[in-house]
């Protein structure tokens, strides 16, 4: 369950998701471990201490259900060290619609492990890899959770392309909704380029992050390009935002892309405003494809469950 307009209700983000992509996929592999040290390259100790022990410290404490927080320090406040399980909840996460299961650290390390080995076969010369990550990544930063996001599966694809030997990496968010924390852990880097097409955050989730004139800071001023989209939006506009947007990639230099792909921007999506249709999901691959570069893709929203495996099948035919 999670806490939506001030009740409880269903959570969006459930494994039905995924088997309905998984159904609909041709060749799908299971990812080798790849350890923890990869995942070190973007989130700190703390809070992956922190992630892996949560459901048990929130049992321990009496609780039964999925833990969440409820009370949050405001940004500037004393980094205080409370060991108690709802201030750490708090510490280490920005919303509440983020409940922390007992298989939560298990599916989020794997997740992020099935994104490293995409990039490892992009690496190794595949021309472009699917990461079926469940839960999605783009909505956590390097010590928080949020917006069903633990770990964040496309910046540790960065990474570890970067540390492969890629120059320049860009990231290409096409989620409905703008990648917060993506954008946050590489906000001061100059050599990793973020763009996002997303649902304006004055009417949308996250609210805070995702405006037009957040633009990057320090040496990553001008690496951060934010496209938001009034609710609504069909494939033409669409398509012009996608166009600035692989502008954007080509102006940078990448040597490599990064795609944060969501299916929520489909008109039949239950909690997002977007009208774009099964079919529109190929020509939108089909441009981002033609940028000619070795692309990791990873899975971030779509809550349509019947019509995710059909989406997530006609994005990639784009890329086939
Ligand atoms: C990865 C991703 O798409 N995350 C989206 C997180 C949105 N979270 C808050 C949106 C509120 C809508 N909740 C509706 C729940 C219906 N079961
Ligand atoms: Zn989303």
């Amino acid at each position: 369950m999670e806490l939506h307009n001030g009740a409880y209700v269903p959570y969006a983000e459930h494994r039905g998701r995924m088997e309905n992509v998984l159904a609909a996929l041709e060749r799908v592999e299971a990812p080798r471990d790849c350890g923890i040290e990869p995942i070190r390259r973007v989130h700190g100790d703390a809070y992956l201490a922190f992630l892996q022990t949560a459901h048990e410290r929130w049992v321990a404490a009496g609780r039964s259900g999925d833990a969440h927080g409820y009370a949050w320090p405001v940004v500037g406040r004393r980094p205080l060290k409370l060991n108690r399980i709802d201030a750490d909840l708090g510490q280490f996460s920005f919303d509440a619609s983020s409940p922390i299961a007992a298989g939560t650290w298990d599916s989020a390390y794997w997740g992020a492990q099935a994104a490293l080995a995409a990039t490892g076969a992009v690496l190794g010369g595949d021309q472009a890899a699917f990461a079926l990550c469940r839960p999605p990544g783009h909505h956590c930063g390097a010590d928080y959770l949020g917006g069903y996001c633990f770990l964040n599966n496309i910046a540790i694809a960065a990474e570890a392309a970067i540390a492969g030997g890629k120059r320049r990496v860009a990231i290409l968010d096409v989620d409905y909704h703008h990648g917060n924390g993506t954008q946050d852990i590489f906000y001061d880097r100059s050599d990793v380029l973020f763009v996002s097409i997303h649902a304006d955050p004055a009417t949308d989730y996250p609210f805070f992050w995702g405006h037009a004139d957040e633009r990057g800071e320090g040496a990553g001023q001008g690496a951060t390009l934010n496209l938001p989209l009034p609710r609504g939006t069909a494939l033409p506009e669409y398509r012009a935002a996608l166009d600035t947007g692989l502008q954007a990639v080509r102006d940078f230099g990448a040597d490599m892309l990064c795609v944060s792909f969501g299916a929520d921007t489909f008109s039949g999506d239950p909690i997002t405003q977007f009208d774009l249709q099964t079919a529109d999901y190929t020509p939108i691959a089909r441009a981002i494809a033609e940028l000619g570069l070795p692309t990791v893709i990873t899975m971030e929203g779509g809550y349509a469950v019947d019509a995710l495996g059909i989406n997530v099948a006609a994005f990639l035919a784009g890329f086939g």
